[in-house]
């Protein structure tokens, strides 16, 4: 045992104790803490200023009433979130996201990996996330926007444009960003850039709606190429039928792949053909039905239950866009013998750890959430950007500098897991380019 693995199972420790009720915060944390050996060992100065014990804990998290009335004329109570987690190389920044499951352990495993996700698109943001175990599903749009201004007069108090800004995530899109921008402006004035992804006639930017899903494809073209792969003509799994799996198929379509699956959380379909992405798109963003719909406008399309992941289907690349832990052991085992060779996840830890180890054992190239879905905060931090200028840059311009941004972080992931020892290894290259940088930032800035 060394002093470095010694201060590392210390932390988990510590941890494990702290949090005993928080199994996907617990989760992230331990995929991190597995492959960050290697800098402590090098930089015994980290020990000292105690960087994992500062980095595992928020440095605010705040909980919040909801109050909301529905169309009845009921008083409803969700419960809000903000976890404000580490601020050391820019203002707070990530998503809000909706959805029943909403709890204190996935905000904090979404903030914690969004503060290396942060760090590695290059762009000075730091780490946080919040939320609400809200859904939009089955609401009416005057329900959705009495609660988004309830939400937001509390969330306006934490925000700011050099304190926190955020955007979307699951159950959070353009509409909700609206409402919510609409909000904070009557209690705070027109401060465009306080929120991100918003209505490109009110600070939005061209292709943020585009960018997560857009920016995994560009990231698994480069982790191909490395591997002296190319992504034309491959068959591509992508669960999910959200902003991230809408633009990741219509990227890959447009890169000569064939995207053959997307899916919800009742089912999946299969389309031989390939997805048909502008019926997709009517189904999803203009109707807001469900997939059903989509089998029935596709006559060669058609529909199952289940997840996506039991299905029995030969491809060869798997992206995840969808949620956390859609992805187990056994369905991981299953992927070398129907023939995939990558996987680049477009949804936030969407493999859990036994299926992470499976594509270890299996020697499939493997693109972690962290680096492979950057795209989507990289393009909200360019946002930010145009905001401030109070200009707006064009489709091609940010796209291009989109698609940089992830061929450079690609590139940084490759050249920290060769510099620490683990080459080919993207997981840990990604965990210690990011972490590299903030610690460095928290360091010089003392505590
Ligand atoms: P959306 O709300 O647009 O879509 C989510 C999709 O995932 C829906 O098809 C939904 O199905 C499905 N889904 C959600 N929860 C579950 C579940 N528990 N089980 C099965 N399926 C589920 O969200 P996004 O596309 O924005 O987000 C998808 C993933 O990508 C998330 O992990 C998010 O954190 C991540 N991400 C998003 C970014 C962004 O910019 N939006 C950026 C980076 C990562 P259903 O309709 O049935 O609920
Ligand atoms: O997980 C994520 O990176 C997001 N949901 C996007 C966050 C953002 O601030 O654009």
């Amino acid at each position: 045992m060394t002093q470095a693995t010694d201060y590392i199972a210390q932390v988990a420790a510590d941890l494990a104790k702290r949090d005993p009720n928080q199994p996907e915060f617990q989760e992230a944390v331990s995929n991190f803490l597995g492959t960050i050996t290697p800098v402590f060992e090098k930089h015994p100065e980290y020990i000292k200023a105690n960087v994992l014990g500062r980095l595992t804990e928020p440095e605010r998290a705040i909980s919040f009433q909801v109050p909301w009335q529905d169309d009845e004329g009921n008083l409803r109570i969700n419960r809000g979130f903000r976890v404000q987690f580490n601020s050391a190389i820019g203002p707070y920044k990530g998503g809000l996201r909706f959805h029943p499951s909403v709890n204190l352990s996935i905000i904090k495993f979404l903030g914690f990996e969004q503060i290396f996700k942060n760090s590695l698109t290059g762009l000075p943001i730091g780490g946080g996330k919040g939320g609400s175990d809200f859904t939009s599903k089955g609401k009416s749009d005057a329900e959705i926007m009495r609660f988004c201004q309830s939400f937001m007069i509390e969330l306006q108090r934490h925000i700011g444009l050099d304190i926190d800004v955020p955007a979307g995530d699951i159950g959070v899109g353009g509409r909700e960003i609206g409402y919510l921008y609409g909000m904070y402006k009557r209690l705070r004035g027109a401060e465009r850039g306080i929120l991100t992804g918003k209505g490109l006639s009110f600070g939005g930017s061209l292709a943020r709606t585009e960018a997560t899903g857009y920016g995994l494809l560009y990231y698994t073209q480069a982790m191909l190429k490395e591997n002296d792969k190319d992504i034309t003509g491959k068959r591509i799994v992508i669960s999910g039928a959200g902003n991230v799996a809408i633009y990741a198929t219509e990227k890959a379509e447009q890169m000569g792949a064939k995207v053959l699956t997307v899916s919800d959380s009742n089912g999946y379909v299969y389309d031989e053909n390939g997805i048909d992405v502008a019926v997709l798109k009517d189904v999803k963003e203009v109707r807001r039905a469900r997939l059903t719909e989509y089998a029935k406008a596709v006559p060669s399309a058609q529909y199952h239950e289940g997840s996506v992941w039991d299905a029995d289907l030969k491809y060869d690349i798997a992206l995840p866009c969808a949620t956390q832990n859609e992805i187990n052991g056994d369905q991981a085992a299953k992927f070398k013998a129907a023939g995939v060779f990558a996987i680049a996840e477009g949804a936030n830890m969407p493999s859990n750890p036994e299926a992470i180890a499976s594509y270890k054992a299996n020697g499939i190239l493997y693109g972690p959430a962290k680096a492979a879905n950057a795209g989507g905060v990289a393009v909200s931090a360019l946002e930010m950007g145009q905001d401030s200028r109070r200009m707006a840059d064009s489709f091609d311009t940010v796209d291009g500098q989109l698609k940089e941004i992830m061929e450079n972080l690609f590139a940084n992931s490759v050249a920290a897991a060769k510099e620490y020892g683990v080459a080919g290894d993207y997981l840990a290259g990604s965990n210690i380019a990011g972490f590299v940088k903030v610690a460095d930032a928290m360091t010089a800035q003392g505590w």
